[in-house]
């Protein structure tokens, strides 16, 4: 069934349409809930809720409501871009009567009343390509939006996933005529203190014993530059492509603690992410922990993961 066959019959069923996507929202989410409120609002002349964390680099798609602000009782709601019910970035989502969720992460909580799992290169991927196969209208406005959350989750058309469909679907989303060369300087823009960053991970960058790049990112750098989360996943490119390291992983403190993103050139590391209680992809995936005391753990468990491949 397409997405949008249910979308089309749930948004007139129910007092709200509301569209909500992760915490430490990333472009996919972004552009995963701009592009269905455009898609939506375009096709069907209803105004969809977007509910999402605040993140200033996203503020030229539009404005949003915060989590915490929407009452679910009589809502259909979408989520996006979300693999468990626990990282939707306004959890008491799941009051609503009618919940769709559309994601592209492997599978561990399928939450929804409808489920459109799909493992492709990012959600907007499966988003623009069930809104071109329904032959609804794309407005420049919603391909922009799809496109920016395309882009940033295939590390620009690069990673593990990225396949003729998911070309076929941007070659689309660029007709419709957006301008494509300001949206990529809009979301490429870094600020000095970035900059500043990444200088200092190049210094804090460690090799562990059994071949694992790290960084542990903690509280004070993140104040020094006033660092979001997303600002902090950067200090993973510092880590990327490190000829016979394909194993990495970034710690930061984050709200009393740590996160992890593991990140893999083709050898699995899910499993590690699942085993500290976290998820995401096959080679991009995250965990969270109690406290840096278990930082050596989720080491060792990498280490072991890459002499076995
Ligand atoms: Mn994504």
């Amino acid at each position: 069934m397409n997405a949008f066959d249910i979308i089309e019959r749930e948004i007139k069923k129910h007092a709200k349409t509301v569209i909500i996507g992760h915490i430490q929202p990333d472009g996919d989410c972004m552009g995963s809930s701009f592009g269905l409120f455009h898609l939506i609002k375009d096709n069907w002349g209803i105004t969809p809720v977007v509910v999402n964390q605040d993140i200033r680099r996203f503020h030229f798609l539009g404005s949003w409501t915060l989590p915490g602000n929407t009452d679910y009782s009589d809502a259909f709601v979408i989520q996006v871009d979300n693999s468990t019910r626990e990282r939707s970035a306004d959890p008491s989502f799941m009051n609503a009567p009618s919940i769709l969720k559309i994601d592209h992460h492997i599978v561990t909580d399928s939450y929804g009343n409808w489920n459109i799992e799909k493992q492709l290169s990012s959600c907007c991927q499966i988003i623009a390509g069930e809104a071109f196969s329904k032959g609804l209208k794309v407005s420049a406005e919603a391909a922009q939006a799809l496109y920016m959350g395309m882009v940033t989750d295939t590390g620009r058309f690069a990673y593990d996933g990225v396949d003729a469909s998911t070309l076929e679907v941007a070659s689309l989303l660029l007709k419709t005529g957006f301008d494509m060369p300001s949206l990529i300087e809009r979301i490429e823009v870094r600020s000095m203190e970035s900059v500043r960053f990444m200088a200092q991970c190049y210094n804090d960058l460690r090799i562990s014993e059994g071949g694992v790049p790290w960084i542990y990112v903690k509280q004070e750098t993140i104040d020094r530059y006033h660092l979001s989360p997303d600002m902090v996943s950067q200090a993973l490119s510092v880590m990327r492509n490190i000829e016979g390291h394909p194993v990495y992983v970034l710690f930061a403190d984050l709200d009393g603690k740590v996160r992890v993103e593991l990140r893999s050139e083709r050898i699995p590391v899910v499993s590690v992410a699942m085993k500290f209680g976290g998820g995401g992809h096959k080679y991009a995936c995250g965990a969270r922990l109690a406290g840096a005391h278990m930082i050596p753990d989720v080491i060792r468990e990498l280490e072991s993961v890459l002499k076995e491949a």
